[in-house]
C-alpha cells in the first residue's frame, strides 16, 4: 500500500490545489545588505566572476563562482550565529537536524502598522490578538512577520537615517513569549534582519537574535511573497547550505499553500 497522503499531496500539486510559493528575493551583486555600526566589521555584498562561457576557458559550459556573507538575501539564521546559541552541538548550518527544515507556518499580517510607522514592534499582545482568530501558535512552527517590506525600493528598504536603519522588528517582550510561552521553531520576517532597524539601542541588544538563538531556535531574513500566503496552513521548507560549522546561508525559501 503506498503512502496516500503524499500520494495525495503530489497530486493536488500537479491539479493546482496546492499552490508553490516562491518566499526568496534574487540574490546579485544588488541585493541590499545589512550595515552595523561602524565600529564592526561589515559583511560583503553577493560577487559573481565567471569561470567560462562557452568560450577558449570552457567550449561547451557555462558557470560562475561566487562569494558573499552567510547573511545575504534571503537567509537562515542558525542558533550559532549568535553568542547565545553558541554552545549547541545541533546548532550550527550542518548539525541542524534536517526535520527542522520542513514546518508549518503562522503568518502575522502588521503591514498597515509598518506602513505607518517604520519602528514597528510586534508584541505578544498583537499575536494573542492573532490566536483569537486563527489559532494557538503551535510549538515547532515558524513565526513570520508580514510588514510588506520586501515591496520597497532598495533605499527605503534599509530605510537609514543619521541614527541607524529604521524598520519594523520584534520587541523583547513578543522575543520572550514566543520562546519561551509558544516554543516556535523560528522567526522570520521580510526585513534585512530578524530585528528591528533600532534593535542595537533595546535592553537586551538585537533580542529575536538574543532570544531565539538562546533558546536552539532559527531565523529567516528577507522574505518575500508572505502577502501571497494564509494566517495559518502552509508549510515552509527552508534548508541551509550544509557549510560545516556555518552560522547560517542564503537559501531558496518555499511554501507549500493550498
Ligand atoms: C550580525 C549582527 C547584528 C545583526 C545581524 C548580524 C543580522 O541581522 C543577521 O543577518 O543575522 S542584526
Ligand atoms: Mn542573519
Amino acid at each position: 500500500m503506498t503512502n496516500t497522503t503524499l500520494t495525495q499531496l503530489v497530486s493536488e500539486m500537479a491539479q493546482g490545489s496546492i499552490r508553490v510559493v516562491d518566499l526568496t528575493v534574487p540574490l546579485s551583486e544588488d541585493t541590499p545588505v545589512i550595515g552595523l555600526p561602524e565600529e564592526f566589521a561589515q559583511s560583503p555584498a553577493f560577487k559573481m566572476e565567471q569561470i567560462s562561457q562557452f568560450d577558449d576557458k570552457g567550449p561547451a559550459w557555462y558557470w560562475n563562482s561566487f562569494s558573499c556573507g552567510e547573511h545575504t538575501g534571503t537567509h537562515f539564521d542558525a542558533p550559532g550565529h549568535w553568542i547565545t546559541g553558541k554552545g549547541y552541538a545541533d546548532g550550527c548550518t550542518d548539525t541542524i537536524p534536517p526535520e527542522k527544515l520542513v514546518a508549518p507556518a503562522n503568518v502575522v499580517d502588521v503591514s498597515a502598522e509598518a506602513a505607518e510607522n517604520p519602528d514597528y514592534l510586534l508584541t505578544s499582545a498583537k499575536l494573542k490578538e492573532w490566536e483569537a482568530e486563527h489559532g494557538r501558535i503551535e510549538p515547532g512552527t515558524w513565526l513570520l512577520m508580514r510588514t510588506d517590506w520586501s515591496k520597497r525600493s532598495p533605499e527605503d528598504f534599509l530605510n537609514y537615517a543619521e541614527d541607524g536603519p529604521h524598520t519594523p522588528g520584534p520587541s523583547v517582550e513578543c522575543m520572550e513569549f514566543l520562546a519561551n510561552e509558544r516554543d516556535i521553531l523560528g522567526f522570520g520576517v521580510e526585513t534585512v534582519g530578524t530585528d528591528a532597524g533600532q534593535a542595537f539601542a533595546f535592553d537586551p541588544a538585537f533580542p529575536a537574535h538574543q532570544l531565539m538563538h538562546g533558546n536552539n531556535k532559527l531565523g529567516l531574513a528577507s522574505l518575500t511573497n508572505l502577502d501571497k500566503l494564509p494566517p495559518k496552513g502552509a508549510v515552509i521548507v527552508a534548508a541551509p547550505l550544509k557549510i560545516v560549522n556555518g552560522s547560517g546561508s542564503p537559501l531558496r525559501v518555499i511554501a507549500l499553500t493550498s
